[in-house]
């Protein structure tokens, strides 16, 4: 059986993902190539004067990391510009703060046409190449141009549009055409698939039979695969020393009230003023509950140097000012919101501790954090999770308190539920969720996925 190559932005090499890492896929793909062997290839995250194609190559946890250095203009108009200011505000449903111009594009183009050259001495014949997310779309096409014949696949992290989203970025047929150079796209849900399949029929004129998609006179095989979470693994984190460590630290600050936590990289898609001013509301409405709670909010800092997110970051420092300023009292402070990073066992100790998950994006591809509060607790004396309805994971994780993130007032209302619910039913909805979490966990996704792509199985969904 061929190799694994992954293709992804960046790179974070397998023996360094298990503490200080941030972002999902960084999890999700150091243990599916520690399994098969696997090249993992994309941006070091370093910038040279000039472009030189120089592959570094290091041999690391049973995984070849393979890295290119880009320059800074690539950074510009192919990362900070076309992914991050134009496709990742579109695909979140925020045409308002999606930029289009077109050095943008042409940096993406460039960039992707620059890792294609650079990665194609490293291709054997019978390797399948797996290539992640909306910063590498016309992947499979540049590959395909220089004669690259494997099989090749690609997994959208975030959510697909809907077709009257997408039809606003200029050259959008250009955009869906690339993904026609794969043998297989995988979205998180079935949700976004359906709104890939509309599009290619209502704006391509394409036809879709099954799970197979024509249109530009090429068929692509399609599928759902919503990624999972190592359940064990998290498990056996949340029950080890250090996050055991945390959750005492976090008993005694709780000092008898009870936390509501939130964890998410500090951006506009993962709704965080929505959920403060929720979070008021409830507090508003809830006078007898109100000092016995708190609400802990991790925020990592992300893409500063994209203006959005110096924006949302201000913003949200000034309701938490507001909020804190109009309702705290001498031993008594509504919301903790942390702009740091945490250790992932950390984190883990910290979900354990807190009676409610708080994961309320107002559109989120899958949602990992939702995964990682549910595996966290303890079994017989479980946290309840609300999940926003626009989370991928609210398609498998039914049994949370799915709410409106932009309903203050059914946020609110799900705050005061969860934290008068019964023990009996808290366990029941954790079991029910649990049992989804370990049916679909990460190894599944992975093994589902590149078993479609190595044609061992269909995509149907
Ligand atoms: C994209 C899609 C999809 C957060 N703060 C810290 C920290 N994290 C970790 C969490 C979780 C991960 O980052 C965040 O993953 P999410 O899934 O919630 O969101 P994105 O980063 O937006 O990821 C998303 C994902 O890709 C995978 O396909 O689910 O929809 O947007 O694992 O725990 N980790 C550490 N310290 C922190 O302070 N160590």
């Amino acid at each position: 059986m061929g190799r694994l190559i992954v293709v992804s932005n960046r790179v974070q090499p397998p023996a360094d993902a298990g503490g200080g890492s941030v972002g999902g896929l960084a999890m999700a793909l150091a243990a599916a190539l520690r399994e098969a062997n696997g090249v993992w290839f994309g941006w070091s995250g370093r910038t040279t004067e000039v472009y030189t194609g120089q592959v570094a190559l290091e041999r690391t946890g049973g995984v070849t990391v393979a890295t290119v250095d880009l320059e800074e203009q690539d950074v510009q108009e192919y990362y900070n510009g076309y992914a991050n200011k134009t496709l990742w505000p579109l695909f979140h449903y925020r045409v308002d703060l999606s930029a289009y111009e077109r050095a943008f594009s042409e940096g993406y183009g460039r960039v992707n046409a620059r890792f294609a050259e650079a990665l194609l001495p490293m291709i054997r014949s019978d390797d399948v190449i797996w290539v992640h997310d909306y910063h590498l779309i016309p992947m499979a096409q540049e590959l395909r141009r220089r004669g690259v014949a494997n099989r090749i696949g690609f997994f959208l992290h975030i959510p697909w549009p809907a077709r009257r989203l997408l039809t606003t970025l200029p050259d959008h047929p250009k955009l869906v055409e690339a993904l026609f150079d794969y043998d297989l796209v995988g979205f998180q849900t079935r949700d976004s698939l359906s709104a890939f399949e509309d599009y290619v029929t209502q704006v391509i004129g394409g036809e879709v039979v099954g799970s197979e998609a024509t249109a530009f006179g090429r068929t692509v095989d399609m599928g759902a695969f919503p990624i999972g979470l190592d359940v064990d693994a998290f498990t056996a984190t949340a029950t080890g020393e250090t996050a055991q460590a945390e959750f005492e630290k976090m008993q005694v600050s709780l000092a008898g009230r009870q936390m509501v936590v939130g964890v998410d990289r500090l951006d506009y898609s993962k709704g965080l003023e929505e959920r403060f001013l929720a979070y008021e509301q409830f507090l508003q409405d809830n006078e007898e509950l109100r000092e016995r709670v708190f609400l802990l909010q991790i925020a990592t800092p992300s893409r500063e140097e994209v203006d959005a997110y110096q924006d949302i970051r201000a913003r949200l420092d000034a309701v938490t000012g507001r909020i804190n300023g109009a309702y705290a009292t001498v031993d008594w402070v509504p919301i903790r919101y942390v702009n740091r990073a945490y250790r992932r066992d950390e984190l883990a100790g910290i979900y354990r501790a807190a009676k409610i998950g708080l994961v309320t994006p107002l559109r989120d591809g899958m949602n990992l954090v939702a995964k990682e509060y549910v595996a966290a607790q303890d079994p017989d004396d479980p946290g309840v999770l609300i999940l926003s309805e626009f989370a991928g994971a609210s398609e498998q994780m039914t049994e949370a308190l799915i709410v409106n993130p932009f309903d203050r007032e059914q946020v609110a209302g799900a705050i005061a539920r969860g934290l008068t619910m019964p023990r009996k039913e808290r366990i029941e909805r954790w079991q029910a969720l649990m049992a989804g979490l370990k049916a679909f966990d990460l190894s599944a996704w992975q093994g589902a996925f590149v078993q479609a792509l190595r044609g061992e199985r269909s995509a149907a969904a």
